[in-house]
C-alpha cells in the first residue's frame, strides 16, 4: 500500500473548505488508491466548526482518510505537508480599499508562507484559492524563498472549466469532448479565456471550436464576458459564491499536476512568469500548460493574433499594478 500523502487546506471550516475535504477524502484529488492526511487550519473564531468538519469527516468513514489534524495553529497544520490548498485569506468586502484588503492578505500570507518553508515536506506543492489569488501566490514566494517558485501557483481551474463548460453547452457537446481552452493572466474580470486553439472531439475527428461555432461575435464577445463574470453570476443565483465548483476545479489542478495531462491536452495554471508571450518576468499568470512527472510546463509556440495580445497586456498591466501595491504593503 502507499504511505499517505499530508494535504493541507487552510479556512477550511468555510465553503470551499466543506466541499473540498471530502473530495480529498474520496481521492477525487490525488487517486482512488492514495491514501491521505488531511491537515485543516482555520482561525480562532472557526475553530469550534473546524471541530466540527472534523467529526463529520470521522464520520463518514472515508477509507482512504488516515488521519486528520484539525488546528488553529499554522506551525502544526503545515508540518510534513506534501500538498497545502491555500484556500483561507482575506477577501474584500463592500467598501473596503483594495490596499486594506492587500495589506490583511500580505500579512496572512507572510505568516503562511514561513510556517511552510520551514515545516512542511521537502518539494511541497502549493496551491492558492484565496483572492485576490495570483497576488497572495505572489506573496507567498515572497515569503518562502526557499521553496522553487515552480511549486508555487494559483487556481485558474475553475476559470478553465467554466469555459470549458460554455462551450459544450453552445455547441450541446460533452464536456469531455472539448479541450485546450486557455485562461490567460489574472483570476479576475480582467482574466482573457481563448478559444483560438480550443478543439472538439467530433465523430469525423477533432475539430476547432471557431469552426464549430460559427457565431463569430458570440466568441469575441459574450463567451468572454460570460467566463469573466460567471463568479459574479453564482453569487447572484445562490447568494453565496461559487464552492463546489472551485473545490472540484481545486481537486483537478492538484490532480493533474501530480499525475500529469493527458497526451494532447493542456490545463490553465496560474504559475510564475518567465517571460513566455511576452509576460512579464515575475507575475503569478495564468498560462496553458502541461504536466508530467509533478511539474508543469508552458505550452510553447502558440499564435497570439492582435485581439488577443491586447487582451494578454491588459491583465498582465493589471497584475503588475497588483504586485505594486502588495509590495507597498510588505516591510
Ligand atoms: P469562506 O469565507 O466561506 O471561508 C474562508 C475561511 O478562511 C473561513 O473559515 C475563515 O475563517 C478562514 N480564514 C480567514 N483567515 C484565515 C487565516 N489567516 N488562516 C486560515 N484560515 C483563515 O470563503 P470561501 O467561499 O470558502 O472562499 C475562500 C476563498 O476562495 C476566498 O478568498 C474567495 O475569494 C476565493 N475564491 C477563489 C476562487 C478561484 O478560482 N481562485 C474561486 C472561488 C472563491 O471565490
Amino acid at each position: 500500500a502507499k504511505d499517505p500523502v499530508r494535504v493541507l487546506v487552510t479556512g477550511a471550516a468555510g465553503q470551499i473548505g466543506y466541499a473540498l475535504v471530502p473530495m480529498i477524502a474520496r481521492g477525487v484529488m490525488l487517486g482512488a488508491d492514495q491514501p491521505v492526511i488531511l491537515h485543516m487550519l482555520d482561525i480562532p473564531p472557526a475553530a469550534e466548526a473546524l471541530n466540527g468538519v472534523k467529526m463529520e469527516l470521522v464520520d463518514a468513514a472515508f477509507p482512504l482518510l488516515k488521519g486528520v489534524v484539525a488546528t488553529t495553529d499554522a506551525v502544526e497544520a503545515c508540518t510534513g505537508v506534501n500538498i497545502a490548498v491555500m484556500v483561507g485569506g482575506f477577501p474584500r468586502k463592500e467598501g473596503m480599499e483594495r490596499k486594506d484588503v492587500m495589506s490583511k492578505n500580505v500579512s496572512i500570507y507572510k505568516a503562511q508562507a514561513s510556517a511552510l518553508e520551514k515545516h512542511a515536506a521537502a518539494n511541497c506543492k502549493v496551491l492558492v484559492v484565496a483572492n485576490p489569488a495570483n497576488t497572495n501566490a505572489l506573496i507567498l514566494k515572497e515569503y518562502a524563498p526557499s521553496i522553487p517558485e515552480k511549486n508555487i501557483t494559483c487556481l485558474t481551474r475553475l476559470d478553465h472549466n467554466r469555459a470549458l463548460g460554455q462551450i459544450s453547452e453552445k455547441l450541446n457537446v460533452q464536456v469531455s469532448d472539448v479541450k485546450n481552452v486557455i485562461i490567460w493572466g489574472n483570476h479576475s474580470s480582467t482574466q482573457y479565456p481563448d478559444v483560438n486553439h480550443a478543439t472538439v472531439k467530433t465523430p469525423s475527428g477533432e475539430k476547432p471550436v471557431r469552426e464549430l461555432v460559427k457565431d463569430d461575435a458570440w466568441l469575441t464577445s459574450e463567451f468572454i464576458s460570460i467566463v469573466q463574470q460567471r463568479g459574479a453570476a453564482i453569487i447572484k443565483a445562490r447568494k453565496l459564491s461559487s464552492a463546489l465548483s472551485a473545490a472540484s476545479s481545486a481537486c483537478d489542478h492538484i490532480r493533474d499536476w501530480v499525475l500529469g495531462t493527458p497526451e494532447g491536452t493542456w490545463v490553465s495554471m496560474g504559475v510564475y512568469s518567465d517571460g513566455s508571450y511576452n509576460v512579464p518576468a515575475g507575475l503569478i499568470y495564468s498560462f496553458p500548460v502541461t504536466c508530467r512527472s509533478g511539474e508543469w510546463k508552458i505550452v510553447q509556440g502558440l499564435s497570439i493574433d492582435e485581439f488577443s495580445r491586447k487582451k494578454l497586456d491588459l491583465t498582465a498591466e493589471e497584475l503588475t499594478e497588483e504586485k505594486a501595491l502588495a509590495y507597498s504593503c510588505l516591510s
